[in-house]
């Protein structure tokens, strides 16, 4: 019989969140608890492989992206807190009907490219309030970071553990064999210092000289202007190196590259970036597009994408010099 407290406790004993972001945040970890259990049966359940379709963001939808995505928009439809949503998987926002209560943005699998070769993926999500007395439309949504009243994700690996912040702090949740989420990390916080970066080098030759610069200056080790060693990390599913983040430290990064010029980044600011920022502030992080504080950019659009710096907070402030 465990002696850990569960996700109901935890959010039963907050005292600040508004009682109706509590619903939907239970809603949210209900629906990743089967999400969990339809990625964990991958070949079994035939939910491997491609869809036979591209998303709004032009990329080649797995059939999980699709079976998940199914999973939290009809949990979130379902819960009477929620007045709409919108997803990286949909081209166009959805209205529950309802006025009042919240917004919910999300990426139902986050790295889904990983979903095949039994690498770890993840859900993420970010709770916005929703205007009172109507119906939500697109430009309801595009709100800054600083106006999410809660974030989390769920990185389903060695464990599928739950990161949620709702008014302050950073709670992780393991996912029991039972289905419960047990509170496992009550102080999640991120050292100011690291010595451990997470980029995909292959795109070196495309990256603005910042970004090269700082790069090239961690290679060249404790010989170098750094003067220690550096280890590195890429996991390709964000949720995966963000997590590792939290849990030891490091320096995240997914810049502007030339490649294709006018695409500022490849991760989505409504429900990647903005999501993380706030989760790595509240950890005592930091979250930048390599110049300004993610959670302070002013989204334009549903799906615009944003270049993005996290982590360890006096390394983010060294990209940024
Ligand atoms: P690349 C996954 O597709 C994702 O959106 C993030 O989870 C991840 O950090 C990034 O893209 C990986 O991109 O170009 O290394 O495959």
């Amino acid at each position: 019989m465990t002696t850990l407290k569960t996700l109901a406790d935890h959010l039963a004993a907050e005292q600040t969140a508004d009682v109706a972001v509590k619903d939907v945040v239970a809603a949210i970890a209900k629906a990743c608890i089967q999400i969990s259990n339809v990625v964990a049966s991958g070949a079994i359940s035939g939910s491997l492989g491609a869809a036979g379709q591209v998303n709004v963001q032009d990329e080649e939808q797995k059939k999980l992206d699709i079976i998940t995505n199914d999973i939290l928009r009809d949990a979130l439809k379902a819960c009477p807190a929620v007045a709409g949503l919108a997803s990286e998987e949909l081209e166009e926002i959805e209205t529950t009907g309802r006025a009042g209560g919240f917004l919910v943005t999300f990426d139902p699998l986050d790295g889904s490219s990983n979903i095949d070769v039994n690498v770890s993926v993840g859900t993420i999500f970010s709770i916005l309030p929703a205007p009172e007395g109507r119906e939500a439309t697109e430009a309801d949504f595009l709100l800054s970071g600083r106006q999410q009243v809660a974030a989390g994700y769920v990185v389903y690996g060695p464990q599928t553990m739950l990161v949620l912040t709702l008014s302050k702090g950073v709670f992780g949740f393991t996912m029991s064999a039972e289905g419960d989420w047990l509170l496992t990390h009550e102080t999640v916080s991120i050292n100011a210092d690291t010595a451990e970066f997470a980029i995909n080098m292959s795109n070196q030759r495309h990256w603005a000289e910042p970004v090269r610069r700082y790069i090239d200056d961690c290679l060249q080790g404790k010989d170098g202007p750094r003067g220690k060693n550096f280890n590195m990390r890429w996991v390709a599913s964000m949720v995966a190196d963000v997590h590792r983040i939290l849990m030891r430290g490091g320096i995240f990064l997914y810049p502007w590259d030339a490649r294709e010029p006018d695409k500022p980044g490849k991760l989505r600011l409504l429900y990647e970036a903005n999501p993380m920022a706030l989760i790595v502030e509240r950890a005592g992080g930091k979250a930048t597009d390599g110049k300004t504080a993610i959670l302070d950019l002013q989204p334009t659009r549903l799906h615009q994408r944003v270049p993005v710096v996290l982590g360890s907070a006096n390394e983010v402030d060294l990209v940024s010099a």
